[in-house]
């Protein structure tokens, strides 16, 4: 077999593939523009994630984000180009972003018929260390008539039209979700395209990780501790799940999504709701992870059926491969049993 590198002559590039999806899903074009315009903020953002040591972009900008969250410079920059590329992209009409309290409006002269809810930088305290962090987008149709105002915005995952996330790790990858397929695609910074590297990607049925922070046992309630002394110490004996926890959201979730097992974020004594957003963490993860065959759950409900209170909500996570998700319902139930049998 030939070392050298192939150069493919014909390369499925992301604009390539988002414009034949949009062409196979009869569509106008303009969800196509809004992904191509998150493509291009994300291209952006990922060249001052990888120069940000040099460009002085680390540290703190000296502000807070709407849940309180000390900003860092890069995650200011992020919004800024996710925020400008959008609302040029004249496909959308309102946005809500981690790093904004209310709504961010869009001129009546460029809207669009999309709601997208982002953050813009998820994992950011993880940034100054060089440990992988991310992009995260949920795309809905504004569905009421009249001006859009953020209760257009507080909609259940079941009508996200289309979701995914860039992660910033030892490459730049794209992983976006469609009523199509999932389809993962890497930056190639040589000619400053995303190349098609997974097609319709499935999750398997059960894996082998587990990825929680255990830093919080203490707090958890009996359902989850149960759930992970089994992944230590199987009941039939067998070899224990392997523990994985990065602290950054969207590199859980994709070696959750590549190598199958779970990610949890649950809610404890000390976060009563968990801490992941509901718009734009959480629903759209639970998008990606259903469309590649995953389930996604607070441990109550399916996260996808959540309709927001408000655009900064909190829920509990628990999500990944089927088998994995279905072992930890269980228990939950079994819990659920005693304490209404203890009543
Ligand atoms: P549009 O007319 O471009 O707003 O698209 C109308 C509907 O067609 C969207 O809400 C999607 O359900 C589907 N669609 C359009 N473009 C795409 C695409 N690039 N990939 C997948 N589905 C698409
Ligand atoms: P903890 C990053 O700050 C983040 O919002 C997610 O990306 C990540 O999954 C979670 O918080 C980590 O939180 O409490 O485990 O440090």
């Amino acid at each position: 077999m030939s070392t050298e590198t192939q150069l493919d002559t014909d390369p499925c590039i992301l604009t390539r593939h988002i414009n034949e999806s949009g062409r196979k899903a009869g569509g106008t074009g303009e969800l196509s523009q809004l992904l191509n315009s998150i493509c291009t903020a994300v291209k952006a953002i990922s060249a001052a994630v990888r120069r940000a040591g040099i460009a002085n972009l680390y540290g703190i900008s000296g502000t807070e984000n709407a849940t309180g969250d000390q900003q860092k410079k890069l995650d200011v920059l992020a919004n800024d180009l996710m925020v400008n590329l959008l609302r040029s992209s004249y496909s959308t009409c309102l946005m809500v972003s981690e790093e904004n309290d209310n709504v961010v409006e869009v001129d009546l002269k460029k809207h669009g018929k999309y709601i997208v809810t982002f953050d813009p930088l998820d994992g950011s305290s993880n940034i100054d260390c060089l440990v992988s962090i991310g992009t995260i987008f949920g795309i809905f149709k504004k569905a009421s008539d009249g001006p859009p105002t953020a209760a257009d915005a507080l909609q259940p995952g079941n009508n996200l039209v289309a979701a995914g996330y860039a992660l910033y790790g030892s490459a730049t990858v794209i992983v976006i979700a469609t009523e199509l397929s999932v389809d993962m695609f890497m930056l190639d910074p040589s000619i400053g395209e995303f190349i098609l590297t997974q097609k319709d990607i499935k999750i398997k049925k059960k894996g082998k990780y587990f990825s929680i922070n255990e830093g919080y046992t203490k707090y958890w309630d009996p359902a989850i501790k149960e759930y992970v002394d089994r992944k230590k110490f199987p009941q039939d004996g067998g070899k224990p799940y392997n523990a994985r926890y990065i602290g950054s959201m969207v590199a859980d979730v994709h070696r959750t999504l590549v190598y199958g097992g779970v990610f949890a974020y649950p809610a404890h004594s000390q976060s009563p709701n968990g801490k992941l957003r509901l718009l734009y963490e959480a629903g759209p993860m639970a998008y990606v992870l259903e469309r590649a065959g995953g389930k996604a759950t607070t441990g109550h409900q399916r996260i996808m059926d959540i309709v927001p209170e408000n655009i900064h909500q909190r829920v509990p996570v628990f999500l990944g491969s089927p088998d994995d998700v279905d072992e930890y319902l269980e228990i939950v139930k079994k819990h659920k049993n005693y304490v209404a049998n203890e009543k």
